[in-house]
């Protein structure tokens, strides 16, 4: 049965979004934005107040890197605690009724399932490559952000290998094609991994600052990683990809920043290192307590900073 506070796998999740959008029909509609590669329905929710006029979104994706479980239960989290909070929670009510959220709970499907079946520290995609026995493409290194340029590989076998083209995976495609058709309206791109603590902003493929570095960007983001430590105390670091964690192309982040989603991050979600992607379910509530504050102050800053 589904269980907010340990890690469902695929069938359970796929499930539960089904019922959630069903019962809540007021708040969430329901699409599917193309199949994994393997044949999965990737199921993305909307999620907000339903109104005649046209609405700025945020979209927000877990699960890229199918090992980091925590992310997974994030998205999880944070749709429920949307449709349970609306109308009792003024934030979130306020939130609901002028912005939607693009929510997709599980990007890598395929691989997730796999890190459930046969392997739990699978990260990438399942597709197979030609040439070569290894198995599966690092999705954050298959965007269209100085492509495997640098921090990635151009060898299947590598756990970043970038793919065999630009959006080569079925799931990046048809992630990347939701964006650009609804790129009027995504003014924040929010993507979920783990572990580090870290709150990332583009580049991660080049050293140049981005255009909205100073103010926008780094004030939103210390103020929104204060939030986030309020609640427990965790405390997180927060900067430019490239010299903060490392650099790499490839990246959605990165990608969605250039095509003009300025609000475009990457969050690393707990621990340090400790546990890793072996979180215990008891961190669970914890952690996604604690992001709920900072996506919400971004997602504050963003309406109000348009
Ligand atoms: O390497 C990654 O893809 C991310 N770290 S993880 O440990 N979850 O794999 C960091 C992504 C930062 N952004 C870009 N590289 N564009
Ligand atoms: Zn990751
Ligand atoms: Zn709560």
């Amino acid at each position: 049965a589904h269980d907010y506070t340990k890690y469902n796998n695929w069938a359970t999740i796929n499930d539960w979004v089904i019922s959630i959008s069903s019962a809540n029909a007021d708040l969430i509609s329901r699409q599917v934005i193309g199949n994994t590669y393997e044949g999965r329905p990737m199921h993305l929710l909307q999620i907000g107040k339903k109104t005649s006029s046209a609405k700025p979104a945020i979209f927000m994706d877990c699960g890229f890197h199918a090992r980091e479980w925590i992310t997974h239960a994030f998205c999880q989290w944070f749709i429920k605690e949307a449709v349970s909070t609306y109308g009792s929670d003024p934030e979130m009510t306020n939130l609901l009724d002028r912005m939607d959220f693009f929510v997709l709970p599980v990007f890598n499907i395929d691989g997730y399932e796999y890190t459930w079946t046969k392997d739990r520290m699978w990260r990438k995609t399942r597709s197979r490559n030609s040439g070569s026995s290894c198995i599966g493409t690092d999705p954050n290194r298959n965007f269209d952000a100085g492509w495997c340029t640098t921090g990635a590989s151009s060898n299947p076998c590598s756990e970043t290998y970038c793919g065999s083209s630009i959006e080569s995976e079925i799931e990046s495609k048809n992630l990347a094609n939701f964006i650009r058709s609804n790129k009027s309206i995504i003014k924040s791109y929010l993507t979920i991994h783990s572990y580090s603590q870290m709150l990332l902003f583009p580049y991660s493929y080049k050293y140049d600052l981005a255009a909205h570095h100073s103010e926008l960007v780094l004030f939103a983001v210390a103020y929104a990683i204060a939030a986030l430590r309020s609640l427990y105390g965790t405390r997180y670091t927060s900067g430019p990809g490239a010299v903060t964690i490392y650099p790499s192309a490839g990246g959605s982040d990165d990608w969605a920043y250039d095509l003009g989603v300025k609000y475009s991050y990457t969050f690393e979600l707990r621990d340090e290192g400790r546990y890793g992607f072996l979180l215990p379910e008891s961190q669970i509530k914890p952690t996604c307590e604690e992001t709920m504050l900072s996506v919400k102050y971004i997602a504050n800053h963003v309406l109000n900073n348009p």
